[in-house]
């Protein structure tokens, strides 16, 4: 992965994310009439690598520059960047596609003609001008995200500003302005365009021979679509209870806070009392739901940074100091000098996180609106997660500059950011060792992770089965906005704070959606993370609760992961999860394992609770 918005544009465009086998179940394009031979296929595959490669990185530069500046023009160059990009991929899929039957294939050669195949985020059609339209509508989609404001008290409030101000305010009434304002604004405007858009990359999938563009997104995983669905179901069974329980616990404190006027003791939460604006991580209102006594876990990390005069660089630095003691090489001095670390005063960027591989070697970057405050220090672990996965594989092919899933690449900073436990704090000097919370106060601690990694599940997995309803047809422009809150009210149990307009694209106002980036990989993320982190744990010779454990400065950790990343892509993931898990499945198991006292505890005290809604 090279940025991450670009898997879904850079990406989207970049060859090295090209990914997965394509399957049976799809129907073949036309067969070719010569009988192209095994070495023909090889010659292909390193001349489409080549290509891509040296597109890639000339390409990036282009996008790098369009979100750290938008305007008009460096829409337009990005646009049209994205169209040769988007025209190559289409060409190497089609051609890659003559090869599917070839005899005597290296294992090698038929998982990348497969990448090249169903790689594609976004495919166009071969007609004249689809692509380029493609690309137009998909950057200006970005463009209207990143540029996009809410209201506060009637003034105009930018993206990075209210997202943060969605995690301190508490009057309901301005949390429902900000809400309603930033859903308005930046969706509405919208959803024309992303129908057409949907409509080209349907026809390109369709003449690559997939079904549309949901089933090559699901076609990425080492298994058929239809699988990876089934998957994705079981897993979410698997942790399902652990929401629920939440769910009912955080409905009865807001209630308790706010009155049945604002948010009633039964039926759905009201989405912008959550404290984030997608209502995707709740941690942001631990203040109000944490309990008397075990709930006063003694610090909060916000004013911990704020404290010690944390900065924005500050903040980068220390991340980087948790990979550097596990081994990894230190970052490069070109980090520094081009990463976008905060956001520029005099010009529109888009401020939503990501991590940019420049030069699929050494130029890695990310590109933040960073603030002093808990989240973008967890956030921070998490791009640098993905810097140091590209700086690992690239000695890859081209191909397998990626991660073993997308999943795993969402997961790497995560589970680095779940070892920031109070005696991690003190070690690194955040937290007086006297402040470190005593066994006592383990509940609120898991209750305050709890928050945010399990509030996340159900919502990690609706953006996607919106999409996938999206682009198989069952849902239609006309009900796309009553499908997303229908979704969001079946998975995640909440309700708007307003009734929506007839012209509402409330899912719009969520980056990954104008963004082009598939989501399910943050679920599988949340999932993996555990995984990993038990893993580490385990390895570390950890022996007490897990959620206590810090493998901060163990090298034998550093090298234990280092060997899963340096893999890349070049093999199924399971293969890669093997090599630091042991395991080759993807399984919650971990997750619940970490949360179970939580759970003992929340189901005491939703005793004589009505839960669901
Ligand atoms: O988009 C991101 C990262 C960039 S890859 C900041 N995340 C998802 C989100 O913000 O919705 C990380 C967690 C989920
Ligand atoms: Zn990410």
């Amino acid at each position: 992965m090279k940025s991450f918005k670009s898997l879904a544009s850079v990406i989207a465009l970049s060859v090295a994310t090209v990914a997965a086998p394509a399957f049976a179940e799809e129907v073949a394009p036309q067969a070719a009439a010569a009988k192209p031979t095994a070495a023909d296929a090889e010659a292909f595959v390193a001349a489409a690598e080549k290509e891509g490669f040296d597109y890639t990185v000339s390409a990036s530069r282009v996008f790098w520059i369009n979100s750290t500046y938008l305007t008009d023009d460096t829409n337009a160059l990005a646009a049209e960047v994205g169209a040769k990009g988007t025209e190559m991929q289409v060409r190497f899929a089609l051609e890659a596609a003559k090869y599917n039957d070839v005899p005597g294939l290296s294992e090698e050669t038929r998982r990348k003609l497969d990448k090249l195949r169903g790689g594609i985020v976004l495919p166009a059609p071969t007609t004249e001008g689809a692509a380029a339209e493609l690309n137009t509508i998909a950057t200006e989609l970005q463009s209207i995200y990143g540029k996009g404001k809410g209201t506060l008290d009637g003034k105009p409030v930018s993206g990075s500003d209210i997202e943060a101000a969605m995690g301190d305010v508490r009057d309901p009434a301005k949390l429902k302005e900000m809400w309603v304002s930033w859903h308005d604004n930046v969706g509405a405007p919208m959803k024309d365009d992303y129908a057409r858009m949907v409509e080209i990359a349907n026809q390109g999938a369709r003449e690559l021979g997939f079904r549309n563009v949901g089933a090559m997104w699901r076609g990425q995983y080492d298994m058929s679509a239809d699988e990876f669905a089934a998957l994705t179901e079981k897993l979410w069974q698997q942790v399902k209870p652990l929401y629920d329980d939440l769910h009912c616990y955080t409905r009865t404190k807001l209630n308790e806070k706010y009155g049945d006027a604002v948010q009633p003791k039964t039926g759905p939460i009201r989405a912008d009392l959550l404290g984030n604006m997608w209502a995707q991580e709740w941690g942001n209102i631990y203040d109000v739901v944490a309990p008397a006594g075990a709930g006063d876990i003694g610090y909060d990390v916000t004013e911990l940074l704020k404290a010690k005069n944390y900065d924005p660089l500050k903040m980068v630095k220390t991340g980087e100091g948790f990979f550097s003691s596990l081994g990894f090489a230190p970052l490069p001095e070109t980090f520094w000098q081009r990463s976008q670390f905060v956001k520029p005063q005099d010009r529109e960027v888009v401020c939503h996180a990501s991590a940019w591989d420049i030069d699929n070697m050494d130029d890695i970057r990310i590109k933040m609106c960073i603030k002093v405050n808990a989240d973008d220090f967890t956030t921070i672990h998490h791009e640098l997660g993905h810097n140091y996965y590209q700086r690992a594989y690239n000695q890859q092919d081209p191909l397998h500059l990626d991660g073993a899933n997308d999943g795993f690449h969402e997961a790497i900073g995560d589970m680095v950011a779940l070892s920031i436990t109070p005696d991690y704090l003190v070690e690194i000097g955040l937290l007086d060792k006297a402040k470190v919370p005593g066994a006592d106060k383990d509940l609120g601690l898991l209750l305050r992770q709890g928050m945010d990694k399990l509030a996340f599940l159900p919502f990690g997995l609706l953006v996607d089965r919106w999409r996938w309803g999206v682009f198989d047809g069952s849902i239609k422009p006309t009900g796309y906005n009553d499908a997303w809150t229908a979704l969001r009210l079946q998975y995640q149990g909440i309700v708007p704070p307003a009734d929506r307009p007839d012209d509402a694209f409330d899912p719009g106002a969520k980056y990954h959606i104008p963004g082009n980036t598939p989501y399910t990989r943050y679920f599988l993320a949340r999932i993996l993370q555990f995984q990993f982190y038990k893993a580490a744990c385990d390895i570390a010779g950890w022996k007490g609760p897990l959620h206590r454990c810090s493998f901060y400065g163990n090298k034998e950790v550093g090298n234990r992961l280092n060997a899963m990343l340096e893999m890349g892509a070049s093999k199924p993931w399971p293969d890669a999860l093997e090599a630091f898990t042991g395991s080759r499945e993807m399984d919650g198991t971990a997750l619940v394992e970490y949360f179970a006292p939580l759970q003992t505890w929340l189901k005491e005290e939703n005793k004589g609770k009505q839960c669901g809604w």
